[in-house]
């Protein structure tokens, strides 16, 4: 990965902001709405930033938006980059690189993603504890840049313990049911069997979709601290007797949106150091 480029991009991104951000956010499908949150935000259109990918998928903005949030500044990207729109790994997780050299050292990262776990419904919120990284590919692959990050990171924390007990914390206060899981990452961007969902139920996996792993990976390498939410948007395919589609995942978002916002921006307003 070139390095350079990440400097490039992030110092486009640092000129234009008033405050140092200190926590990155990555809003998945549907829950670009989270940035509205944010008090008088500068918006950077992905187009305007140097080296940035442009994002292409409907439901996805694609610019980010700094500001205070709740007391905290905030970097929040509105879209994110896919793996299955042809984008490499590098690629996907540039602007992971770019919020770490804008001094970030926190990230919660969001999806919209498909419920395997028998128990979950569309519309719960999951808390993700861990991942299984089906996809393939790896963000690492190549050449390790000590200055970055260790070449073989170790992934056994990679999701916060602390901010994992905090945003428990933050549902309990709030009165909102959150579940817990492993999300399992698949490139798509055809959704996955019902033969597959199977395989990844019988694998560990409680949810599945389409990104977060990438920008993980990369954030844990990086040494940043993970938090993960996914909203399940649908029953993962043969769960239920209905074909799974893009509009049923954009209208379950909407509906929880409320009750996401109200989480995810509790969990910043109290973010432990
Ligand atoms: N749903 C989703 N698979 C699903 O079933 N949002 C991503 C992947």
């Amino acid at each position: 990965m070139d390095q350079n480029a990440v400097k490039e991009a992030a110092a486009y991104v640092r000129e234009k902001l008033a405050d140092t951000p200190a926590v990155g956010l990555i809003l998945g499908s549907g829950l670009g709405v989270l940035a509205e949150e944010i008090n008088n935000p500068v918006t950077i259109p992905y187009q305007d930033i140097p080296h940035f990918p442009e994002s292409t998928v409907a439901g996805h903005k694609g610019q980010l938006a700094a500001g205070d949030l709740k007391g905290k500044q905030v970097i929040a990207m509105q879209g994110r980059f896919h793996y299955y729109e042809g984008y490499s790994m590098k690629q996907v997780t540039f602007p992971v690189r770019v919020m770490k050299e804008l001094g970030i050292e926190s990230i919660v990262i969001t999806n919209a993603a498909g419920g395997i776990n028998e128990q979950f419904n569309p519309g719960d919120l999951m808390l993700i504890t861990d991942h299984i990284n089906n996809m393939g590919d790896n963000p690492l692959l190549g050449p390790n840049d000590e200055a970055l990050g260790e070449r073989f990171p170790d992934m056994s924390q990679v999701y916060d313990a602390t901010y994992l007990q905090h945003a428990r914390d933050c549902a309990t206060k709030l009165d909102i049911t959150v579940q817990e899981g492993v999300y399992t990452g698949n490139t798509g961007p055809a959704y996955e069997t019902p033969a597959e969902v199977r395989m990844l139920r019988t694998l560990g996996g409680d949810a599945v979709g389409m990104s977060t792993v990438p920008e993980v990976i990369t954030a844990g390498h990086a040494g940043m601290r993970v938090l993960g939410i996914s909203c399940i948007a649908n029953m993962a395919a043969g769960m239920l007797d209905q074909p799974l589609t893009h509009t049923e995942v954009i209208e379950t978002t909407e509906k929880v949106r409320g009750e996401f916002l109200r989480l995810v921006s509790e969990i910043i307003r109290t973010l432990p150091n």
